[in-house]
C-alpha cells in the first residue's frame, strides 16, 4: 500500500519535472482570458465566447457545439491501404495528397519553373541599418518580357555573418517600404487595399513607410543571425476579384474554350508559388543559405506559406501564424470561420472546386492536418493567439497533433505534446513547433522570438537535402 502510494507520488513529481523535456518551456506565469493559469492547457475564454458569439450569431465560437467528425487518415492510400513505410509515404500517399489540395482546395499552379525569367538587383547597400546589414533590392520578371508581371524582394543579411545566411521570406501586406523605414526602400507604386494605414486610392504614400514595422523586428531578426526577405504580395497578385485578370493569372493560365478550370489556381496558389520564384532567386545568390530558407506567414499569408512549403520541398523551415480556415485549422470543426464564409467573402483565393464544399465540410477529400503533413519530416511551426478565436487555435492545434504519425512514420519526433500547451508555453522539441500567444490577431515579436528559437534548433541540424 505504501510502496504504491510512494510510487503514485514518484510517478507524480517525475510527471511533473518532466515537463520541460517534453518541450514546454516554462517562464509565464500569466493567466489566460478565460483566467486559466497559464501551465494549464489552453482554453478559450468564456466571457470572448460570449461576446463573440453575440456579435456573430451564425458563427461558432463554442467547444461544445463542434459537431462529431472523423478526419481522413493521411495514412491510408485512396484505395484503402495503409501506409506502412517511408517509402510508400514518399511515393504514393504524399503525391496522393498534394494532389488532392490541388484539385479541390487550392487549385493548379504552372509545373513547370517560368522558362524566360530574369532577376536584377536593382540596389545593393552593404552598409545598410547602420551598418548593421547589408540591403539588397531585387526585381524578379515571371516572363521576362518588359511590362511583364513582376516583384521586388527586399533582402537584409545581417552583415556579422561570415558565410551563407539562414533567411526567413515572409509576404507581407502592405508594401516593402512599411516593413521598417529605411527611405531607400522603393515605395510600391502597386494596388493596395483601402483602409490600410497611408493608402490613397488604392496607392501607398510616402506616409506609409514603416508602417507595419511592429510586425517586422529586423533589429531582433538580423541580431540573431537571420536574413530577412519580404516580397508585397500584391506583386503577386492583387487581393481582390477580378476574375484572375491581373497579377500572374493571365501570364500563364491556359484556358479551355476561354474558360478557367475548376482545379485552376487561385490567388493564394499565386502567392505560393510567387514564394518558390523568390526561392529560385535565393538558390543563385550566395549570400544566402538557400538550405536554410524559412518561409513565413501571417493570416491569410500563413495560409500561403503553408501551401508553398507543402509544394516546394526546398524551403527547410514552414511556419504559420494565426493562418485559420484553409491554413492550420482544421476545416471540420466549422469553429470561427467556415468553408463557406471563407468561400463566400473571398472567392478568389481557393479553386472553384472547393466551393462545392460550402457547409459539406465532410465531405472535403482533406483535412489541413494533411496539409501539416505534407511539409513532413521537414520542421513545421504553428503559431495561434489567445483571442483569435475566428482562426480557432485549437483547430490549429488539433491539425498538428493528426499530422504527427505521419512524422513519426518518416522516423522523426513530430509534437511534443499530446494535449493543448498552455498560453505561451511554447511546444518545441519535436518537428511540429506550436504556440499560443496572448492577444489577438497578429505577428507579434513573440512570435518571432519562437520562431527564431525554433529555427536555431532545427537549422543547426539540416540533414534532409
Ligand atoms: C480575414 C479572413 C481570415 C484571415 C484574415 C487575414 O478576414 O477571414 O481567413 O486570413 O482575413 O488575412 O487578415
Amino acid at each position: 500500500m505504501f510502496k504504491s502510494k510512494l510510487l503514485i507520488t514518484l510517478l507524480t513529481v517525475f510527471s511533473v519535472i518532466s515537463f520541460p523535456v517534453e518541450g514546454i518551456s516554462v517562464g509565464n506565469a500569466g493567466f489566460t482570458q478565460s483566467g486559466v493559469p497559464a501551465n494549464k492547457s489552453w482554453k478559450a475564454s468564456p466571457e470572448l465566447v460570449e461576446a463573440l458569439t453575440k456579435r456573430r450569431s451564425g458563427t461558432n465560437y463554442s467547444e461544445q457545439r463542434v459537431p462529431k467528425y472523423t478526419l481522413p487518415n493521411p495514412l491510408v492510400l485512396s484505395d484503402g491501404t495503409m501506409v506502412t513505410n517511408a517509402g510508400t509515404w514518399r511515393t504514393k500517399r504524399r503525391p496522393e495528397i498534394l494532389e488532392l489540395f490541388r484539385k479541390y482546395v487550392y487549385g493548379r499552379a504552372p509545373v513547370a519553373k517560368p522558362k524566360n525569367m530574369s532577376f536584377k538587383v536593382f540596389d545593393l547597400d552593404k552598409k545598410a541599418f547602420a551598418g548593421l546589414a547589408a540591403r539588397k533590392q531585387v526585381n524578379v520578371n515571371f516572363t521576362g518580357e518588359k511590362d511583364g508581371p513582376a516583384m521586388d524582394i527586399l533582402i537584409y543579411l545581417p552583415n556579422s555573418a561570415k558565410t551563407p545566411v539562414p533567411t526567413f521570406v515572409i509576404l507581407n501586406f502592405g508594401g516593402n517600404h512599411t516593413i521598417c523605414s529605411d527611405p531607400a526602400i522603393k515605395l510600391s507604386e502597386r494596388w493596395m487595399r483601402t483602409g490600410r494605414d497611408a493608402v490613397v486610392k488604392n496607392r501607398a504614400t510616402e506616409e506609409s513607410r514603416g508602417r507595419s514595422s511592429s510586425r517586422f523586428p529586423l533589429e531582433k531578426i538580423l541580431e540573431r543571425g537571420y536574413g530577412l526577405a519580404t516580397i508585397y504580395y500584391g506583386d503577386i497578385d492583387p487581393d481582390f476579384h477580378d476574375g484572375f485578370k491581373n497579377g500572374v493569372h493571365p501570364a500563364f493560365d491556359k484556358l479551355i474554350d476561354g474558360g478557367r478550370e475548376p482545379d485552376a489556381w487561385a490567388s493564394i496558389c499565386a502567392w505560393a508559388w510567387g514564394l518558390s520564384r523568390a526561392m529560385d532567386y535565393f538558390q543563385r545568390d550566395d549570400d544566402i543559405d538557400n538550405r536554410r530558407v524559412a518561409v513565413l506567414g501571417h493570416s491569410r499569408l500563413g495560409k500561403t506559406a503553408l501551401w508553398a512549403g507543402a509544394r516546394d520541398e526546398r524551403f527547410a523551415l514552414v511556419i504559420s501564424n494565426n493562418s485559420g480556415c484553409g491554413g492550420a485549422a482544421l476545416s471540420r470543426r466549422r469553429f470561427g470561420e467556415t468553408v463557406e464564409r471563407i468561400n463566400t467573402n473571398f472567392p478568389h483565393w481557393f479553386c472553384d472546386n472547393f466551393k462545392k464544399y460550402n457547409s459539406q465540410e465532410d465531405a472535403i477529400p482533406v483535412d489541413q492536418h494533411m496539409l501539416i503533413a505534407l511539409i513532413a519530416p521537414r520542421p513545421v511551426y504553428v503559431a495561434s493567439a489567445d483571442e483569435d478565436l475566428w482562426a480557432d487555435p485549437r483547430g490549429e492545434f488539433l491539425s498538428c497533433k493528426n499530422a504527427a504519425p505521419v512524422y513519426r512514420l518518416l522516423s522523426v519526433k513530430g509534437l511534443g505534446v499530446g494535449q493543448m500547451p498552455g498560453l505561451e508555453r511554447p511546444v518545441q522539441k519535436g518537428s511540429i513547433g506550436y504556440h499560443v500567444r496572448s492577444g489577438g490577431h497578429n505577428l507579434a515579436e513573440y512570435d518571432w522570438q519562437r520562431f527564431m528559437d525554433f529555427a536555431d534548433v532545427h537549422f543547426a541540424a539540416v540533414t534532409w537535402n
